[in-house]
């Protein structure tokens, strides 16, 4: 009898647990409650009370106090910083603000859950980069311009009556890894998002998230005085300009007096801009400056610039804005993406990282997976972000490494900043694909220390998010760090670049040319195939954009004998018999690579097989499906493009490898999907 009531309850328990397991909680699914000894004393915050909650809830060990201290050495660490010390008898965090014991709070027990604590304690932390941001490209309709997991979490239309409990639930996941700001809207910005009614909206917002220590931004529309104001003109340099956005940024303050800043589109994909009114982009931030610094805002101006008549969009955003720099205020910060191009499985870094020494310049990276498979493919982003964040610039010598020269250690601005394009959307999982949670984990613990390796990186989050077995952690860590790597070769081996399928970037369209189209919107302006060979031309015979780097990168780069061979297409056109330094032609090797990635995406799925007694039973079928997608797509890009560039090459596929299963005429005519119909799986021709 007694039996019966035990498997009963046991049922009941396991029912619970599986239900519970949709992906909801993300890396934050602590199991055991406990009732942890906590003591606090100082001043009290809904801060201090939230740290204090979350270690009463989930806290293991010792007892521990949390101490807002004045010490010097505890101050040194900034705002956000924390010293954590200890042992079996009793635990200090310690830190001079509430965030920081927030933040020591979350690290404590991040160990804990990782099983990462030792008998004693002596950890010291402090961030990387002052500002750690999030940038939702969140339309006020609730669509989600490259969201791939269901709409906006902002429920602009019930908003600021009804508060989501998922404001709440998003600022704590924030929170634990260390990102302390959130623009709400897209760069591609309504002015709408200014007017009274929207900035009640956005004030609601902001007080959920201020005791999880999250700052709100807005992007704003360079022509909102127009729009909105009912004035004749936006122009920077008109008085009355200038008073509006005065007025309207002491209107904002005074709903959100911590308020964070605006974050500018300006003159880019015909966005209007100081262009508009023949002025630089100097002009129009320093405008938007001015009305910010008196309340201690910060404009983040983008450089995602360029013009549709150059002959390399690779090398706009370093000639626009070079000229401009040391010419902004000083509360401007240049947002630049890590490619000069934007966003793709694999690219050199801008040349402005670095270049820029007068004016601050804070990364940009796409944690969405606009060109990286949507939430279909299995990407963890990690290995992209370190090799771009660790790569050497040389703009002050050897180790100018670009986390160097945006922290603020090298250059000695004292802002710093790093923002991520969110992956973040409605979905009960937030993000589409449970392993694209990695990698909004991955951005905030990079953005807390750049110099975190992917792996490790990798061995947190799966022991938080799928549990501490031997195995499951060897076998998940293995397929995430190779993941990266796999989808550069089925897409686009040795730096092809952007010849996806144009307006949705999810599969290959390398033939697509539409002449009454802008050109650098179309692939074959960047492969530039034809019967002498492929890629493009970046050295001093070609656009020379190599010049932009630093010596000796420039040489490095410049040079076939030294540029790296996973770069080799972005700066060189090379013939279809080059040859590689194993000796295979750039032909045959192209066919490799592209049959590796499939190979891995096969692998793949393989692992994650094997895997299925060690995960709960909703998570495993939805991940089993998406590999699957993931693996057919690899077949589709590698016969896509392999075919494609067979017409040009008139070489074999090497007689080993697999032959295509496509045709190309038919991949050709393959119907122009909508994103919504890619993400249910289906599209691919029979
Ligand atoms: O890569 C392009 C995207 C656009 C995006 C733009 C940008 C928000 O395709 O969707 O617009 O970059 O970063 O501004």
């Amino acid at each position: 009898m007694k039996r019966h009531v035990i498997l009963f309850l046991a049922l009941i328990l396991t029912a619970f647990c599986a239900q519970a397991e949709d992906g909801s909680k993300l890396w934050l699914r602590y199991q055991t409650a406990s009732n942890a000894t906590i003591k606090f004393s100082g001043k009290k915050s809904p801060t201090t009370d939230i740290a204090i909650n979350e270690l009463s809830a989930q806290w293991r060990g010792a007892p521990i106090s949390l101490a807002l201290s004045t010490n010097k050495e505890i101050k040194a660490l900034g705002n956000d910083g924390f010293r954590i010390t200890g042992g079996e008898s009793g635990v200090t965090i310690a830190s001079s603000s509430d965030k920081g014991l927030l933040y020591g709070a979350f690290h404590l027990l991040r160990l804990q859950e990782c099983g990462a604590l030792g008998a004693t304690i002596d950890i010291t932390e402090s961030p990387a980069y002052r500002l750690r941001i999030l940038n939702h490209w969140d339309n006020l309709d609730r669509s989600v311009e490259r969201g791939y997991a269901g709409k906006s979490l902002w429920e602009w239309e019930k908003l600021p009556a009804e508060i989501s409990p998922r404001y709440r639930e998003y600022a704590r996941a924030n929170a634990s890894i260390g990102i302390n700001g959130s623009v709400l809207n897209n760069v591609n910005a309504s002015p709408t998002i200014l007017t009274p009614e929207y900035l009640q909206k956005a004030k609601a917002i902001a007080d959920i998230f201020r005791a999880w220590g999250i700052r709100v931004y807005l992007s704003v529309n360079f022509s909102s005085p127009k729009i909105i104001g009912g004035l004749e003109t936006s122009d920077p340099l008109d008085k009355n300009v200038q008073l509006w956005w005065k007025q309207k940024a002491a209107e904002i303050y005074k709903l959100i007096p911590d308020f964070g800043g605006f974050l500018v589109k300006a003159n880019s994909e015909g966005q209007p801009g100081p262009h508009d009114f023949g002025r630089t982009h100097a002009d129009g931030a320093n405008m938007l400056a001015d009305a910010l610094a008196p309340h201690g805002g910060i404009v983040m101006w983008r450089a995602f610039v360029y013009n549709p008549l150059s002959d390399d969009r690779a090398r706009q955003a370093y000639e626009e804005f070079m000229p401009l720099d040391g010419k902004f205020r000083n509360n401007v910060i240049i947002q630049v993406k890590n490619g000069p191009v934007d966003f793709q499985p694999r690219e050199p870094f801008t040349p402005l990282f670095g270049a820029m020494q007068r004016t601050p310049v804070m990364p940009e990276l796409q944690i969405t997976q606009e060109y990286l498979g949507f939430s279909n493919h299995l990407v963890f982003l990690a290995p992209l972000f370190e090799e771009f964040l660790k790569t050497d610039t040389y703009a002050r010598g050897q180790g100018s490494t670009v986390a160097a020269v945006t922290d603020g250690s090298l250059m000695g601005h004292s802002i710093s900043a790093i923002a991520g394009v969110a992956n973040t959307g409605s979905d009960s999982n937030w993000c589409g694909h449970h392993f694209a949670q990695s990698n909004w984990y991955a951005f905030g613990r990079l953005a807390w220390n750049h110099k975190l390796s992917s792996a490790h990186i990798a061995d947190e989050w799966i022991r938080q998010t799928f549990g501490d077995d031997n195995l499951l952690l060897k076998n998940l860590s293995d397929m995430m760090m190779r993941s990266r790597e796999a989808a550069v070769d089925y897409m686009m081996p040795l730096c092809l670049h952007h010849i996806f399928s144009t307006n949705h970037h999810y599969g290959p369209e390398p033939w697509f040319w539409n002449p009454n189209m802008r050109r650098d919107w179309q692939p074959p302006y960047y492969h530039k195939a034809d019967s002498a060979g492929v890629g493009f031309n970046r050295t001093s015979t070609g656009s020379n954009a190599v010049a932009q780097y630093f010596s000796p990168l420039r040489e490095t780069y410049a040079n076939l004998a030294t540029c790296p061979e996973n770069l080799l297409l972005w700066f060189h056109h090379l013939p279809w018999d080059y040859k590689m330094k194993n000796g295979r032609t750039l032909w045959d090797e192209l066919c490799y690579r592209y049959a590796r990635g499939v190979d891995e995406t096969r692998d793949f799925q393989k692992i994650w097989d094997r895997m299925e007694h060690k995960v709960d039973a909703d998570r495993f079928a939805a991940v089993r499906h998406k590999l699957q997608i993931q693996a057919r797509d690899a077949i589709w890009w590698r016969d896509a493009c392999l075919l494609y560039f067979q017409t040009f090459s008139a070489m074999p596929i090497p007689f080993e490898l697999e032959r295509p299963v496509y045709d190309l005429p038919r991949l050709m005519k393959q119907p122009r999907s909508t994103e919504a119909y890619i993400l249910e799986g289906n599209y691919l021709i029979k």
